[in-house]
């Protein structure tokens, strides 16, 4: 079957504010990926990161960088509609895969994650890129992951701080990320209920974030596949680690992301 045609508005949004809403487009594939997270959660990484919530209440895990041992992941990666949906959203010749990234906050995991960019954790720049972030159970819009739209043409890199605020390298002459809870009305903020099949697809220079799940008995669990278009380029990063580190990978500063852990998907 051929990848679905996404409708122009769509596309419109995802350059203008830096996200959107993909609705119903992964249902097809959501028991392969709760399959492939019960297997990576049963044997995690040695970079997985569990912050365990206070007095009993459920974790907050992320892992990353499985998809060659999960053949789930494999699956997904290679065989759906992802690389095609992302390369009409980039409007790009080429798709390549930086890294898949799971998160779950299980009930009650009183952890939210910080208002933040991916792009200056990571080892690359441009602005060809794409986050397609699919939850694997219903999400209401209290406990979604939010958006600054439009704040991926701001030109700035935000400092990046683990979570305990404390930022990876105080000397990165770089502006916090601004105060955005504090002041919702000052900021463009989307976030939309999804349900099992739906994604939300931003680019790693949006600001994003997500509150902690307070529900009780239901857990968020969300898969979320990084694509790269034509002009992305490995960038070494100064004084930090990079998140993922992608410790093997030797390629030359501003140079293609062509390497074994960046497959080709498109172009
Ligand atoms: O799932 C979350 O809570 C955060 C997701 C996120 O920050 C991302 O996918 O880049």
């Amino acid at each position: 079957m051929s990848a679905p045609i996404l409708p122009a508005e769509t596309i419109e949004a995802f350059r203008r504010d830096g996200a959107c809403v993909l609705r119903g487009y992964f249902k097809p594939w959501i028991e392969t990926l709760r399959a492939g997270v019960a297997r990576n959660l049963a044997e995690p990484s040695a970079d997985v990161k569990i912050y365990q919530g206070k007095d009993g209440a459920g974790r907050f895990v992320g892992d990353y960088c499985n998809w060659d041992r999960i053949p789930e992941y494999r699956d997904f990666i290679f065989n759906s509609d992802a690389a095609a949906i992302g390369q009409q959203l980039m409007g790009t010749k080429t798709v390549r895969l930086f890294h898949e990234h799971v998160l779950v906050k299980e009930p009650g995991a009183d952890v939210p994650t910080p208002w933040h960019q991916d792009q200056p954790y990571y080892c690359v720049d441009g602005n060809e890129t794409v986050s397609l972030w699919i939850p694997l159970d219903a999400v209401p819009r209290e406990r979604t992951l939010e958006f600054v739209g439009g704040s991926h043409t701001s030109g700035k890199y935000y400092r990046p701080e683990r979570f305990n605020k404390q930022a990876l390298n105080e000397n990165d002459g770089l502006e916090p990320v601004p105060d955005i809870n504090g002041n919702r009305s000052a900021f463009n903020i989307l976030g939309w209920a999804l349900e099992p099949g739906d994604a939300v697809a931003f680019n790693y220079l949006t600001l994003h974030g997500a509150p902690a799940n307070k529900s009780a008995t239901e857990q968020r669990r969300a898969f979320s596949l990084r694509l790269m278009g034509d002009n992305v380029r490995y960038a070494r990063r100064e004084g930090i680690n990079t998140s993922p580190p992608f410790r093997g990978v030797t390629l030359p500063h501003g140079s293609v992301m062509d390497a074994p852990e960046f497959p080709l998907l498109a172009g």
